[in-house]
């Protein structure tokens, strides 16, 4: 399967043939770090290789489009709940700079005890199933060679059914999982003997696969009630896992430590958080780490949510992170939208990338309250450590609610969570292995009744599925209603039709966002925001954000709502726009070449604003390209610019009208046209025509060579020229 940047993802070719699917590649890919990357006018110090393809940041437009990439993965998280709809949404992130894709379920499948087949929408959310993943494998393997760079795929191996989840990914080249046995008992309640037991099975899964583990730390930051009271405990947890992942057999550049910065602004955040950061990157040297935005503090200002992600990865900055976690700022108020991902994505790109070097500027203090700080949660989480063990070891100290409790440690406050060591799902299911058990693939820990002879055990039975992967059982969906074939085919009917609705999460779903002021008292300017939407067509609107500005001046809102028209493509009138030149390109070609231009704004008209922005250097207009410009004035009559053109040798004429009445300029490019003939300079001069009222056609009717409305930059009329000039030059 092979994607074209000018065509859509084809979803019926990914699930052709689906079945016999086999992923291109299996384990975890981190970037290449470089060191001094040249790229464009600048050198990057903490960048990995450029991707061939890819949107640049919108600033990129000043220093000749550079995408820059950094050295750390970046995550997005991926939960429309329709997998056939984030197939497309991967794409976007990855033309975006993400190369770590976490396919998040919508249901706790940490309580599901088996695997599942189908896709089952609706009731309990999406559970996470083979075909899904092998469509999302297989469209990932094509979009990481779109853009040139390899993509991480990731979801989760917890619950009842983790070993069995491990397998699955092994088999179908998942490339990173959250894994961690603490998750099961403190969020999930499912027995702690089992979820131990199967963590060590599920694990040398991974590592045999060389699948990047996350660990669950951070869930205890998203679920205390004050964050930054947790961080003694949040040492414990990684410590946990970290030590049972390796007496399982990973390798320490494949576990990565879970953090999140505690607190947000009005919090001192970085006083708070920094100390923390620091002291785990210490204690936990050699590990990786993925830093994730806390989702705690997302409410519904995606300005908010963004600077609060700016000072997150400023934190990573400052310490490491091998991988940087983005969650959609919208995610406080809305199942995530995908330009929010994309959103998420950029924050993170823009933050580290201008960021870039400050480790070569800026050095954390070697003394002081940094280093105080960072000590003291140190010797608090030792302290937790020892106290576990003399209360006898983990489970007790779960048992006794030790976990997650709101007091900063030692101090306690008794609303930690508590579990018992035989309670929860799954409790009494861990029965000793028979001493002929044999396991059913390869990667297994402890006995196993296949020895390893011939290099692997399951030689001894003909192959195992991680080793043979055409023993893998694929079973499609079973649900007849519920499948990804029928719900492709209205979208499908829709695209055949040349039919497009706006979305923000599934296809077509017609949903919109618009933001208004209401100048009143937040309930009555609420009130209104509501029924002006709806009077705007919008149906079922909902403010999904307010914010007061004064409370009688007035608030703020967005309102989603379902704008329920489809527009027909082929009715729309496009009008191609020219592909512009580059500005070295424009450059290169002007400044030799002693180019003038005589410009004005005609007839009776004293506008200047706009035919100033085209020329003049202070806003960008083509001056700067080495053009010489003489601007004539306003009022200026049509054969006064031929008489300056004749004296300059100029090679464009360039007339402006803003306020035009009667069809008065279209008179004026008409004449001037004519006195252009009548000089014989119509070979020699370019005629441009802008203003409000002016377009390109209008025009070219008109005798000019090109016209420019509303908008035009003045690398737009720069390029047009060079293009002119330069094919009369060859011609
Ligand atoms: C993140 N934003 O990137 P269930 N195991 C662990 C988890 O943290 C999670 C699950 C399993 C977050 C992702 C929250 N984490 C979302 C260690 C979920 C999922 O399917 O909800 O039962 O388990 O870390």
């Amino acid at each position: 399967m092979k994607l074209a940047p000018d065509q859509k993802l084809d979803v019926r070719e990914v699930l052709t043939d689906l079945q016999h699917y086999r992923p291109k590649r299996k384990g975890w890919t981190w970037r290449h770090a470089l060191t001094d990357h040249r790229l464009g006018p600048f050198v990057y110090k903490n960048a990995a290789a450029d991707l061939p393809r890819s949107v640049p940041l919108p600033a990129a437009q000043a220093f000749g489009d550079i995408d820059p990439q950094c050295d750390c993965v970046i995550t997005t998280e991926i939960a429309s709940g329709r997998f056939e709809d984030d197939l497309r949404r991967m794409r976007m992130a990855a033309w975006h700079g993400a190369d770590h894709i976490m396919v998040i379920r919508t249901t706790g499948q940490s309580h599901i005890d088996g695997l599942i087949e189908g896709t089952p929408e609706g009731i309990g959310g999406i559970p996470i199933s083979r075909k899904q993943i092998r469509a999302t494998r297989k469209a990932l393997d094509a979009i990481e060679e779109e853009v040139g760079r390899p993509i991480n795929f990731h979801s989760y191996v917890s619950g009842l059914a983790g070993p069995e989840m491990a397998v699955l990914f092994a088999e179908e080249g998942v490339n990173g999982t959250h894994q961690d046995p603490q998750y099961n008992v403190l969020y999930r309640d499912i027995n702690m003997h089992r979820s131990f037991v199967d963590a060590a099975e599920a694990k040398k899964v991974l590592a045999d696969a060389g699948i990047l583990q996350l660990d669950g730390a951070h869930n205890a930051n998203a679920t205390a009630k004050e964050a930054w009271k947790v961080t003694p405990e949040l040492f414990v947890q990684h410590a946990m896992n970290t030590a049972y992942s390796r007496a399982v057999g990973m390798v320490p550049r494949l576990i990565a430590l879970s953090t999140v910065p505690p607190t947000a602004p009005p919090a001192p955040k970085l006083r708070l958080d920094l100390p923390y950061a620091v002291a785990l990157r210490e204690v936990f040297r050699g590990y990786t780490f993925r830093a994730q935005q806390n989702t705690r503090y997302i409410e519904a200002d995606t300005r908010e949510a963004t600077v609060t992600h700016v000072l997150d990865t400023l934190i990573s900055r400052l310490t490491s992170a091998d991988i940087q976690s983005t969650i959609t700022p919208d995610e406080g108020r809305n199942i995530p939208w995908h330009y929010n991902n994309v959103a998420g994505v950029n924050t993170a790109r823009q933050t580290l990338m201008g960021l870039d070097g400050l480790r070569e500027m800026v050095e954390l203090k070697k003394e002081g309250v940094l280093r105080e700080q960072a000590r003291a949660l140190k010797e608090r989480a030792v302290l937790f450590l020892e106290e576990i063990l003399e209360l006898g070891g983990y489970y007790a100290a779960v048992a006794a609610g030790h976990f997650v409790d709101s007091g900063y440690y030692p101090e306690r406050n008794g609303d930690g969570i508590v579990r018992a060591p035989d309670g929860g799902d799954g409790a009494g299911t861990v029965i000793p292995r028979e001493v002929d058990y044999g396991a059913p693939v390869c990667s297994h820990f402890g006995d196993n009744l296949y020895a390893q002879r011939a290099g692997k055990p399951c030689a001894d039975y003909g192959g195992c599925t991680l080793c043979d992967p055409d023993k893998i059982q694929y079973l499609d969906e079973l649900d007849p209603e519920d499948n990804v074939d029928k719900r492709l085919e209205n979208p499908l009917r829709e695209r055949a039709a040349g039919v497009l609705r706006p979305e923000v999460e599934k296809h077509g779903d017609g949903i919109v966002c618009v933001t208004l002021f209401v100048p009143a008292s937040p309930e009555v300017a609420e009130r209104a925001a509501l029924e002006m939407v709806t009077r705007m067509g919008l149906k079922n609107p909902e403010v999904i954000s307010r914010r007061l500005m004064h409370p009688a001046e007035g608030s703020m809102f967005e309102v989603k709502g379902t704008f329920d028209v489809a527009i027909a493509t082929d009715a729309l009138p496009i009008t191609t726009r020219p592909a512009l030149l580059t500005e070295a390109e424009i450059e290169a070609w002007i400044r030799p070449r002693d180019i003038h231009v005589v410009a004005a704004t005609v007839g009776e008209d004293e506008h200047s604003v706009g035919i100033r922005e085209i020329l003049d250097i202070k806003h960008g207009g083509i001056e700067k390209y080495g053009f010489h410009c003489h601007f004539l004035g306003t009022s200026v009559p049509l054969e006064r610019l031929l008489d300056v053109a004749a004296q300059t040798g100029a090679r464009a004429i360039l007339i402006s009208t803003i306020v035009t009445h009667g069809d008065v300029h279209t008179q004026h490019m008409r004449r001037l046209r004519e006195l252009v003939q009548q000089r014989g300079l119509g070979t020699r001069l370019v005629l441009l025509a802008g203003g409000t009222q002016i377009t390109d056609a209008m025009a070219r009717a008109c005798g000019m060579d090109a016209g420019f409305g509303r908008g035009t930059t003045g690398r737009e009329v720069a390029s047009f020229l060079v293009g002119h000039l330069r094919a009369r030059e060859v011609g």
